[in-house]
């Protein structure tokens, strides 16, 4: 039967009536895989894989627990379906269902109020992981006036993008194809992560025997696949990476010719890296020296090699920027950079870029200096960005998305919102993320929204965070409203495609919210030209030369990439070649070579039987996602608890079995989790993150279990303290979920959770 249903045409939406077929998206993941809807009057009867759009892999598909959850997540009556208005007390977990217009004109009116009395910094947005198209929400905020976006950027994304920029004038994006020789995994493991054409190509390498290293305290299931597994104590990588490079050169490894022509500062980065021997290193991180020398060799070898960072590194507080320093400094010496096989550096893209969209250009220099990172963050800030985009734009007007990498310490704005200072932050609205789970330091960051003027959530499901929300505002997720996803505009690649039905109940999306609340606001429709998604996208589209039909059909934009472009316009730095030493970090307070940084020593807990050990959080593993899906009762099955997982020898020496249940504290608080005896570094133990449970009551004080077993509450969200802070670091503003100080301790059982 479903051969004979009619394919509607690209872009288009099935009619109301009748029963079609409709390519559309998935997006429980940023991976956006095609799939194919059987529509019977607006409703979605049935989904298939779609092979004919890009990044179809029947492997990735068949691996994949979540894709087939779209049909019950349309229909769930558990989402939020209707705009929610809060009666009674905040949190209280009493609402009334409204209207969009009431909604939306009692919000529009407090904000413009708000403003009016604080001015617009007083209103300060949250934003998360790669859920949704942001730049509707950055454009309303530069044409209300607020500086104060505030994400996870400084954790995840940003600081890998600022220093691909800071030494060699524009982000990279690995090359692994037929040419790659080796692959360097750091800090990440995408067998649970990112379960795509890319862990896909990890197997491959290593079926073929080709070396392929990860560099992970724990022997993740990507560490199991590779050759080589280096173990550094937490937090120790830039000494990791400087052994590197000093064996490197030791071994003769240096792509000399490529230096001298296209690198500045070669001499200085030797001199940093002498000291640390592979017995040195061996000592300060427990990498073993000859680990280190036989990873070494894979860079030394002269084959392409290709190397992808992750979260480990990229939360390191002031060792982030660091090691990012340092591993771009390694693919530099050995060549590996605009390499086919190793990295090519990306360009511009050829449709509208984010830069364009959030018309950040529109934010008063005055507003600008309103920003909450103004005087405690340096180079993550307007002054930072104006200064990398001059460098940037030398190679074809490139400069990258202010909005991201100006986002402002959320530590700042919770100490803002509390204490009034430098200036009172009264108005929130949260998007695509779940700050109360997600951000560090959850009873500061609880403290804080409760204790705002207006705060509106744009969620599915009543979250913990929405739960203090005066408005919860119902969203149109995978299926019901267009996708576009372009990698911050920093690449010309983008994919996605059309929706697949209208949204159900009184679902919008949130670019209807932004743009409805924008014109409320007093924003010109000239700044809104587009009526819905789909026309904002076909115009960010459009130069491409592609119409929006044509983009849905094919799912994907992408130029091939080109290598050694540097040849024709060299690097966009200050210098013209990559930095080695950087002459641009400097004028922010940074190192100009990669310097590790001290982190806090071990300090016993406060009573006797706890033991210090170093705590790592946010391990990924399937089938959630950060705070997200613990509503399905079948994940819940399968991954019942959240684990701690210690090494064989840890656990022994604690008396753990198994199964245990162990309390583990911090400064912050005490959070039980569930043992997994694992291979991995002595003395750490590693935490799940993102743990709720959306079947406990709603409202205060347990907002649906926030606090029970969610890792956040033993984080900090530290605000930097100057340049040798160890906790927080003072140019991105990146601070600590991982290599911090904890105490562990047995705990008694608790009943079951099954
Ligand atoms: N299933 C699932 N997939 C996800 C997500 C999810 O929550 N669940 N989240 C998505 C998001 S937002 C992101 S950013 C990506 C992240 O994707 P990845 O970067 O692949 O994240 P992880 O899988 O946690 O891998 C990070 C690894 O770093 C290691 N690590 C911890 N501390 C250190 C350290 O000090 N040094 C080194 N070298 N390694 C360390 C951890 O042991 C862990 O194995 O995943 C995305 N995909
Ligand atoms: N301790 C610790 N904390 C961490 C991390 C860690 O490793 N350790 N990792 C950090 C990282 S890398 C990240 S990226 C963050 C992730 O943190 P978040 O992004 O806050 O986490 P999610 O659970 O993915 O939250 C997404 C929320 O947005 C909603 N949502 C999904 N799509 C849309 C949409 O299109 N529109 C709207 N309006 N809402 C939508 C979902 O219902 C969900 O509640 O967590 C960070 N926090
Ligand atoms: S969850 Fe991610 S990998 Fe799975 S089908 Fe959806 S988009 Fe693809
Ligand atoms: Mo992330």
């Amino acid at each position: 039967m479903s051969d004979e249903i009619e394919l509607v045409a690209p872009g288009d939406v099935p009619p109301a009536e009748g029963t079609w077929k409709v390519r559309s998206n998935c997006h429980f993941c940023g991976y956006l895989c095609g799939l194919t809807a059987t529509v019977t009057d607006g409703r979605v009867t049935d989904l298939e894989p779609d092979p004919t759009r890009y990044p179809y892999d029947q492997s990735v598909l068949a691996g994949c627990p979540r894709w087939r959850t779209n049909i019950a997540f349309l229909e769930s009556e558990d989402r939020v379906n209707y705009p929610l208005k809060r009666v009674g007390e905040r949190g209280s977990g009493r609402w009334r269902r409204v209207g969009w217009d009431e909604a939306l004109a009692d919000i529009s009116a407090r904000l413009l109020a708000l403003k009016e009395r604080y001015g617009a910094e007083t209103l300060a947005t949250a934003i998360g992981g790669p859920h949704a198209t942001y730049w509707p929400l950055h454009r309303f905020l530069s044409l209300f006036g607020s500086p104060n976006n505030m994400g996870i950027g400084q954790i995840c994304w940003n600081p890998r993008i600022w220093m691909e920029a800071v030494t060699y004038g524009w982000p990279v994006a690995p090359a692994i194809d037929e040419v790659t020789g080796g692959l360097f995994l750091w800090g990440t493991n995408p067998a649970e992560s990112d379960n795509s054409l890319f862990w896909r190509a990890i197997q491959g390498m290593a079926r073929q025997g080709l070396p392929v290293v990860v560099v992970d305290p724990r022997e993740t299931r990507t560490a199991r696949v590779a050759s080589l597994w280096l173990a550094p104590k937490p937090g120790t990588d830039p000494v990791v990476a400087l052994g590197l490079i000093r064996e490197v050169i030791a071994q003769g490894g240096v792509n000399q010719a490529f230096v001298d022509q296209w690198c500045s500062g070669f001499e200085e980065l030797a001199q940093q890296a002498a000291p640390y021997t592979p017995q040195r290193v061996e000592e300060l991180t427990g990498v073993p020296a000859e680990k280190l020398v036989a990873a070494a060799a894979v860079w030394s070898s002269g084959v392409p090699v290709a190397l992808v960072s992750g979260r480990g590194i990229d939360q390191l507080g002031p060792n982030t920027y660091q090691i990012h320093r340092a591993i771009n400094c390694l693919r530099a010496i050995t060549g590996n950079v605009d390499r086919d096989g190793a990295c090519h550096l990306m360009t511009k893209p050829t449709f509208i870029p984010e830069v364009e969209l959030e018309m950040s250009d529109r934010l008063a220099p005055e507003q600008r200096e309103k920003s909450l990172n103004r005087g405690v963050i340096s180079l993550q800030t307007w002054e930072g960005w104006e200064a990398i985009s001059e460098l940037t734009a030398k190679v074809g007007g490139n400069r990258l998305p202010a909005r991201y990498l100006t986002s402002v310490h959320p530590g700042r704005v919770w100490q803002a919102a509390l204490t009034g200072d430098p200036y009172p932050v009264r108005a929130l609205v949260t998007m695509g993320c779940n700050p109360l789970v997600t951000y560090g330091d959850t009873r500061l960051v609880h403290d804080a929204i409760a204790s705002m003027d207006l705060v509106v959530a744009l969620e599915y499901h009543l979250t913990p965070t929405a739960q203090l929300a005066d408005y919860v505002l119902p969203m149109a997720g995978a299926l019901e409203r267009p996708l576009l996803q372009v990698d911050g505009g920093v690449a010309d690649v983008a994919y996605g495609g059309e929706r697949a039905c209208d949204p159900y109940f009184e679902r919008r999306s949130d670019y209807d919210f932004w743009r409805d609340l924008g014109l409320r606001c007093g924003q010109s429709p000239e700044d809104w030209p587009d009526e819905d998604l789909s026309a904002a996208q076909a115009r960010t589209m459009a130069p491409t030369g592609l119409a929006w039909d044509e983009f849905c059909n094919a799912g994907l934009w992408a130029t091939p990439p080109v290598y050694e472009s540097y040849k024709e316009h060299g690097f966009a730095t200050t210098t013209g070649k990559i930095e080695l030493a950087s002459e641009f970090l400097p004028r922010f307070g940074g190192d100009r070579v990669p310097t590790p940084k001290q982190l806090e020593p071990l300090a016993p807990g406060p009573d006797a039987g706890t033991v210090p050990l170093t705590l790592i959080t946010g391990a990924r593993f399937l089938p959630y996602y950060a705070s997200s899906y613990f509503e399905n009762p079948s994940f819940r099955k399968r991954h019942p608890v959240p684990w701690a997982e210690f090494s064989p020898a840890t656990a022994a020496r604690l008396g753990l079995s198994e199964g245990d249940e162990v309390e583990v504290g911090t400064a912050h608080g005490s959070v039980r989790f569930s043992v997994r005896i694992t291979s991995m570094v002595d003395d750490v133990v590693s935490v799940e993150y993102g743990w709720w449970y959306p079947e406990k009551p709603a409202g205060e004080p347990g907002l649906s279990g926030a606090f029970e077993r969610n890792a956040n509450v033993l984080t900090g969200c530290d605000v930097p303290q100057g340049p040798d802070d160890p906790k927080a670091d003072s140019l991105i503003g990146t601070w600590r979920y991982g290599a911090q100080p904890c105490t562990v301790r047995k705990a008694a059982p608790r009943p079951s959770e099954r």
